[in-house]
């Protein structure tokens, strides 16, 4: 997979891909990840990438020039269209994009290749929107002061389920999201820290056992978190018994 990223600030992303899983990705070939400077494709000798808002208005815009030159440049193709048969994404990080999640993840996986724009000041002229990107995307209901963390975000969200860049002890369709529930609690050594004990079940074989005060966190930790996804999983019979029977003033942590 070739990722490229759009930025007024290259620089960010040095550190950022440059740890972890990612980093391995890279070295074993599996991505590349190249960070391009949008004032790289300005053609004015101040390298003007943004202007003020035709109506008026607070802060600046993002001029479409140097974007439709540097997604033509990296791509090859000429516009939408052109853009459309060769299957690449070109994602824009917006406030006013379709919420990132691990579908989306999981469908921009499956790119050969996925141009990242990353929006800036107050946005980004609306004819690249409707000419150039393929994908508006916004990484959740908040501020951010550009899209350069919800582009290292993406990447890190996609990079992960590339197959191979997991390594072989670990699948990533067995993981958290997946599953439709959150992670159950986890303990390691020591069995006694200042007086806290690992609950005792986790400390004896019973696998049946452990699997079941596991599936019981998962679903309590989810009705107190993320009353949502609990709404969209399936639940046996008895899942249901239990969760009507637990007392939420019971929860550990309350
Ligand atoms: C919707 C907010 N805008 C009107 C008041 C102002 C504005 C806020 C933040 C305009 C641009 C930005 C910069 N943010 C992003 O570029 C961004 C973002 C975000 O702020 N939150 C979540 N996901 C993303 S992806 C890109």
């Amino acid at each position: 997979m070739l990722i490229d990223i759009i930025t007024i600030f290259p620089d960010y992303f040095r550190a950022v891909f440059d740890y972890g899983i990612v980093r391995r990705a890279a070295a074993a070939g599996l991505v590349q990840i190249e960070a391009h400077d949008l004032r790289g494709w300005t053609i004015d000798k101040h390298r003007m990438v943004d202007d003020r808002p035709f109506g008026g208005g607070d802060g600046m815009v993002l001029k479409p020039d140097p974007i439709f030159a540097a997604v033509e440049s990296l791509t090859g193709a000429r516009g939408a269209a052109e853009l459309a048969g060769t299957g690449v994404r070109v994602v824009l990080l917006s406030p006013q994009g379709r919420v990132f999640d691990q579908r989306v993840a999981e469908e921009l996986a499956g790119a050969e290749r996925i141009v990242f724009i990353c929006g800036r000041y107050e946005g980004v002229d609306e004819r690249v929107v409707e000419m150039l990107v393929t994908d508006e995307i916004s990484i959740g209901d908040y501020v951010l002061s550009g899209g350069e963390p919800a582009a290292a975000v993406v990447v890190d969200a996609i990079v992960r389920l590339i197959p191979g860049a997991l390594g072989s002890e670990t699948s990533a369709t067995n993981e958290s999201f997946s599953e439709g529930l959150l992670d159950f609690p986890h303990y390691t050594r020591p069995p006694e820290f200042r007086g806290l004990r690992v609950p005792e079940v986790l400390l004896g074989g019973n696998h049946a056992e452990i699997a079941r005060w596991r599936r019981q966190k998962a679903l309590s930790k989810t009705r107190r978190n993320r009353p949502d996804l609990l709404e969209r999983v399936a639940l046996t019979e008895a899942e249901r018994a239990w969760l009507a029977e637990e007392e939420p003033e019971n929860f550990s942590g309350e």
